[in-house]
This record gives structure tokens, sequence and C-alpha cells, in this order.
């Protein structure tokens, strides 16, 4: 592959990609929902990453992460931003978890920080970093909001990418050296766990594509990339399962429904292609069906780090898997080599302006009915849980308001697609907003904001908005 090649196979999978005609759900249609109607058993939660909110990044003991490294070079980063200080979750925790106590929020996903306990990602541990998240783990659990860790949500130690990150295979020692020592560690409290966060997102656009952290753009590291943070994914279910008395055990991945841009065979066969992509890399193995070659060249090489004995461990029967949904694709054929599929933004497609969120995403509350069915067809997947879904939309700040009445509608209108899956049988069972606060997203820096609570960077002051307020009333059942 050329550069150029390469730029338009970023600008296919880059973040703030594709769609096309929303048709979005009037709340009219939908308007009487509530909390109960989901059952007693559903789980409600908010969702958050620990290099997006926690700062600190250097303080007691902690280890450099990649998204340290990454962050801290010039040009990587749309705004020039990091997140040295992020939202100092780090420091303000406990009122940010007395906060969702005040908004009834029952479940608090949160990651853990894999150099803030092992600074150099095997080894040494860092006692300063397992105190932290115990009393992360005691507050929240003292204020009624039950904690769900997610082992890995993409800040890697820099120590460990140093020796080739996860494109090499002692990652796979390493893994399971720090999923074995939190879930031993907090077990005793923490009884859910999510594996990975989007080891899509995470190999494609930090190994392929190099727009996220570490910022390799390689075929072979990332096709390798894949493999093991699918026996990665496999193994880290075993040792919770392990480690954990009465765990409820997951993993989370994004997923699209992929539309063709029309019935021409050409574009319905690319469509095939980006579904194998972005919805089947990671979802295949999990269920034993291995990875899904035939349909995607890009990753025929993988049998070349295959070793004896590890198909047999990719496959692990989770007691859920984390659905993280924000928009569609849709797709188009195209020259790029190895993929030959190109994704169409949605103001191409006629998406109005008003239902494109600041990500370049399309509102596609459809999308979640479809991907719910989806994998509740799958029999080896036996519960669902919403792990993400969520918009960023621009706030309008008012003395101690803050007005975001897209961001209301979008939930309400993804919700009823949740529901409506449900009463047709669908075992989906919770549902995360993406996200508590304000926080650093990614290669966007601070612009884009996903709250339910804004950020004032500056002062780090939090102001419930309107949307928290609806979710808080929604929750208490108003
Ligand atoms: C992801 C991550 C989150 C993002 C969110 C919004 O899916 O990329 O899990 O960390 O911030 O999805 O893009």
């Amino acid at each position: 592959m050329d550069r150029r090649d390469w730029i338009k196979t970023a600008a296919l999978l880059g973040a703030g990609m594709l769609a096309s005609q929303a048709k979005a759900i009037s709340w009219l249609e939908t308007q009487g929902f509530k909390r109960s109607d989901f059952g007693p058993d559903f789980e409600w939660g908010v969702a958050t990453a620990a290099y997006q909110i926690e700062g600190a990044w250097n303080v007691d003991g902690k280890g450099p992460s990649i998204w340290d490294t990454f962050t801290h070079k010039r040009g990587k980063i749309k705004t020039g931003e990091n997140a040295d200080i992020a939202c100092d979750f780090y420091n303000s925790y406990p009122s940010d978890i007395a906060l969702m106590q005040q908004m009834g929020i029952p479940n608090s996903r949160f990651s853990i920080a894999w150099s803030r306990v092992l600074p150099e990602g095997t080894g040494k541990i860092n006692q300063a970093g397992l105190d932290y998240y115990d009393r992360v783990i005691d507050k929240s659990l003292e204020l009624g909001v039950n904690p769900w860790v997610t082992i890995f949500h993409w800040d890697l130690p820099q120590a460990l990418e140093d020796k080739g990150g996860w494109a090499d295979r002692q990652i796979l020692g390493a893994f399971n050296e720090y999923a074995d020592l939190i879930t031993r560690k907090f077990g005793d409290r923490v009884k859910n766990w999510m594996v990975l966060n989007e080891p899509m997102a995470f190999t494609s656009l930090g190994y392929l594509l190099g727009i996220h952290a570490p910022g390799r753009r390689s075929i072979r590291k990332f096709v390798a990339a894949c493999h093991h943070a699918s026996m990665c994914q496999a193994e880290g279910g075993r040792i919770i399962r392990a480690n954990v008395p009465n765990a409820n055990v997951g993993t989370t991945l994004s997923a699209s429904p992929i539309t063709p841009k029309n019935d021409k065979p050409k574009n319905i066969a690319a469509a095939k292609r980006v579904d194998a992509l972005i919805n089947r890399i990671f979802l295949d193995p999990m269920i034993g069906k291995g990875y899904p070659t035939e349909d995607l060249p890009l990753i025929r090489s993988i049998h070349k780090y295959i070793e004896p004995g590890d198909l047999e461990k990719l496959a692990f029967e989770y007691d859920f898997v984390g659905l993280q949904y924000y928009t569609r694709q849709v797709v188009k054929s195209s020259l790029i080599p190895l993929i030959r599929a190109n994704i169409v933004k949605p103001h191409k497609f006629g998406v109005a302006e008003d239902d494109i969120t600041e990500m370049g995403w399309e509102v596609y509350p459809e999308g979640i009915y479809t991907l719910l069915k989806r994998f509740d067809a799958i029999p080896q997947i036996k519960k669902i849980i919403v792990t993400e879904n969520g918009c960023a939309f621009p706030d309008k700040v008012e003395g101690e308001n803050v007005h975001d009445p897209k961001r209301i509608q979008f939930l309400k209108d993804y919700l009823a697609q949740v529901l409506k899956a449900k009463r047709e049988g669908v075992n989906v069972g919770g549902y995360f907003v993406w996200s508590f606060m304000d926080n650093f997203e990614w290669a966007e820096g601070y612009h884009p904001r996903f709250g339910l609570v804004h950020v004032d960077y500056e002062t780090q002051q939090r102001r419930i908005k309107d949307s928290g307020k609806w979710y808080a009333d929604f929750l208490k059942g108003k």
C-alpha cells in the first residue's frame, strides 16, 4: 500500500465517519416508557475510562502509558491537548461518585490503568496504585454505586509497547499477569468485570491506521495484534472466572450495522468485507468460529501468528457480551487494496446536519435494535449489556444550567429501540450511558463532549446537564 492508499484507508476507518438517511423515531411514537418497563433486574449505569478521566498521569509511582507518550507528541491530537489532568478524577473521585449517588445511578463502569498498578507492565507492583483503586471501589460501594471494571481500556503501559505491544506475543503473558493481579486483589468486592474495551478499535486505530496510540501503521502489526488481543480476550475471561467468586464475566465489542450504499452486487460484497472487519474479527473467534478470513482478505496472514493450541483457546463463554453502539456505516465498493470498500459520510446520503453528531456520526437509533437482534440470534451469547451508547453535541452553558436537548432526545430514541428489542424477547440486561462526564475524547481532544455532567476543565467544576437531570428522573421512575 502506498501513502495515498493509507490516507484513503484512514478516511475509511477513522473516527467520525459514515452513514446515510437519518430516520429518527419521534419521541411521540415511543413516549410513555419508564424504567420499570425494562424490568427490575435491568442494570442501569454510566461508563468512563481511566485515561479519559483520571489525570495524575505521573504521580504516586504510575508508569507512562502509550497514551501519555502519544499525546505528548506534537500533531497527534487534533487540539494538541493531552489527558495529564483530564477530569482530575484521581483526586475528585469522592465527590464524583457522590454525584453519581445523588443522580441515583446504580452502576458505574470504569477501567483500571494498567501502568498505575504495574508501572512497567509486568513485575514490580505499585502499591500506591492498588491502594487508589481500593479507595475508588470502597467509596463506590459505600455510596451504593456498583463498580463494573474494565480490565483494559486502551492505556497499555509504554514499557510493553517498547517490547512490541499488542503486536508481540509476549503481551499474552503480561496481560495474564496483570489480569490475575487485579482480579485477585479486587475480586472480593468487584463482581462485574469486562476483559477488553473494543478490541477492534484499539487494534485498528492504534496499529493499522496510526491515528490512536501507539500510532503504528502496519498491516502486519494489526493482524498480529488482532490475534493476541483475541487470545487475551478469552484468557482474561478464564482468569476472572478462576479468581472471582460469583463473577459476572463479560467483554465489550464495538459494532455497527453495515448498509450497502445501494443493492449493486459490488456494494453488497463491499459491505460484507467491512462487516467482517468491523463486526466479526473479535466476535467470531469468541463464539468458536475462528477468524473471518474467507470474507476478509486483509487478515489472511493471521495464520502466521497462530501457534499450535491457540485456536482451541479463542472461545470463551461469557456471562454477557458488552455491546457498544454509536452509529451505522454505509459502504460502497472502492479500489483500496485488500478491503476494496469505502465508507460514505452521512451528509452524502442526505442526512440532515441536525442528525449528525460532533463526531460526524449519523444519529441512527434503529441500529441498536438491529445489533441486539443480531447478537441475540447467536446461541453462544447468553446475555447482552449495552456497555456504551451516547453522543456529543454542543452544550449550552447558562450559569449553573447546561442545556443539551439533543442528547436527551438521542437517549430516548436509542432506549426506545432497546426496549423494542427487549419486548421481542432479546436478552438485553443493561444499559450504560457513555459518558458520566465530559472527558478526553482520544485523538479528538476535549472538544466533543459526551457527558451527562459538564466539566469545566479550567476549574474542574461539575454541572449536571439537562440530560443528566433527565436520566436521574428516569432512574427515579419519574
Ligand atoms: C470508544 C471508547 C470510549 C469513547 C466513546 C466515544 O468506544 O471509543 O470506549 O472511550 O470515548 O466510544 O467515542
